[in-house]
């Protein structure tokens, strides 16, 4: 067991509790944390690691939404707009999927851990990143996809989903956990709703799904008109959208660990939903920034719970969760800064574990041990404005703790 002392110590729990010179006893749980001086007094025997000046303990941190398959995109996919962006996805999709390897995905997955990242929600649609996922020391939950609207094809598709999702419960381990991601309301046809929804409730699985995203998706799901008609009409001879938002989340309940992603079109009616369904949003800041030039109100969620993830490098330049966080900091114009920093660090840790189902996130007694140490340029004086200085100062973390395992 080990005591690691630092500067400062962010708890993450209902009181935001900062603990100046705090430190934490751990194996692979959390033991015991509080004021250096006390937990010495307590533990007399047991050697205590001082982390150096200017050093923060936190919980590690958690990326609720990444799509590994697209790791190597950089400029090929068009964004301004999400009919451009699907259309170059549709074009440039298979390029993608073929120079993203297995090396590039580890490569990828490595830069995250170095930048404090401890846990993913990935999501999968061919199932090739699952090798990198089952080696890194990232937790990961991996989220098998289930997408497709075309009626003659629903049972080809089922099965394929089906099969990837047996692959990946093969791997299934403490780190490696077998998820259900229903693409969208407007990509899946009804009966692979129906049929997923009911695998998850049997098998007990987190279940996620992309919800409003794009104006084009409000347009079609609610009144069957817009881009989207002509690209359904094209593509798929569909004139009507096969549900509706409110018809699509209804669905979801006794799903115990559930979480939608973007939601910046989801109605007030949508919003009550998702919070009578227990769910947790994936707020993707610069995916939404970059696809749909939209920002989700998170001052509107009141109390539903709001994950932050980078979605995939599709609609994102940087998978790094302090990239991000940097982003949510400068799209949230209309918060104080220091609180919102407080909230989003919150979001990036103990409001993705809920969204995944992990008992990590904070730093509380039986907790898992992922835990980081950031290393902040200069002093901070100022309790209040150290989530902040943290958010625009760290790049990469100066260790990183996975079940109590130090790997950086
Ligand atoms: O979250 C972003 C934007 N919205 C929807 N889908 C994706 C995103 N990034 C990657 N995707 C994937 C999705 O999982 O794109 C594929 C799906 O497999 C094509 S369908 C839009
Ligand atoms: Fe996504």
């Amino acid at each position: 067991m080990k005591i690691l002392k630092a500067s400062w110590l962010i708890c993450v729990d209902e009181n935001s509790t900062i603990i100046k010179d705090g430190a934490i006893l751990f194996d692979e749980k959390i033991k015991d944390f509080g004021e250096i001086e006390s937990l010495k007094a307590k533990y007399k025997d047991l050697e205590v690691e001082d982390l150096g000046v200017n050093t923060v303990l936190m919980p590690g941190l958690i990326n609720s939404h990444i799509h590994l398959e697209f790791s190597s995109n950089s400029t090929s996919l068009s964004y301004g707009n999400f009919m451009s962006w699907l259309n170059s996805v549709i074009i440039n999709r298979e390029a993608l999927i073929e120079k993203s390897s297995t090396t590039l995905i580890n490569t990828k997955l490595n830069e995250m851990l170095k930048g404090g990242t401890t846990t993913i929600g990935a999501i999968s649609s061919y199932g090739f990143e699952i090798e990198a996922c089952t080696k890194t020391p990232i937790n990961t939950v991996l989220f098998s996809e289930v997408i497709g609207s075309k009626a003659d094809m629903i049972d080809t598709l089922f099965t394929d989903f089906k099969a990837r999702l047996e692959s990946a419960k093969k791997s299934a381990s403490k780190s490696f956990i077998p998820a259900i991601a229903i693409h969208s309301p407007y990509s899946v046809h009804p009966f692979l709703v129906r049929e997923s929804l009911r695998l998850a409730k049997e098998e007990n699985l987190n279940v996620s799904a992309h919800f409003l995203e794009s104006i084009e998706e409000f347009d079609w799901l609610h009144k069957d008109e817009g881009k989207f008609l002509e690209f359904f009409k094209n593509f798929l001879g569909q004139e009507k959208s096969a549900t509706k938002p409110m018809e699509f989340l209804q669905q979801f309940s006794g799903i115990k660990n559930l979480s939608f992603t973007h939601c910046v079109e989801a109605s007030d009616n949508d919003l009550e939903k998702i919070k009578e369904l227990g769910a947790v949003i994936n707020h993707c800041p610069t995916s939404n920034r970059v696809l749909n030039n939209k920002r989700l109100e998170i001052e509107k969620l009141k109390d539903i719970t709001y994950a932050i993830g980078t979605d995939g490098l599709s609609s994102n330049n940087s998978l790094q969760m302090f990239d991000e966080l940097r982003n949510a900091l400068m799209i949230h114009t209309n918060l104080n800064i220091n609180e919102l920093s407080v909230d989003l660090i919150k979001a990036a840790t103990l409001n993705g574990a809920k969204a995944l189902g992990l008992n990590k996130g904070r730093i509380k007694q039986g907790c898992d041990a992922d835990i980081i140490v950031c290393k902040l340029p200069d002093e901070v004086k100022n309790e209040e404005e150290l989530c902040t200085q943290i958010i625009l100062h760290t790049k990469e973390v100066q260790n990183v703790y996975i079940n109590g395992e130090k790997h950086v």
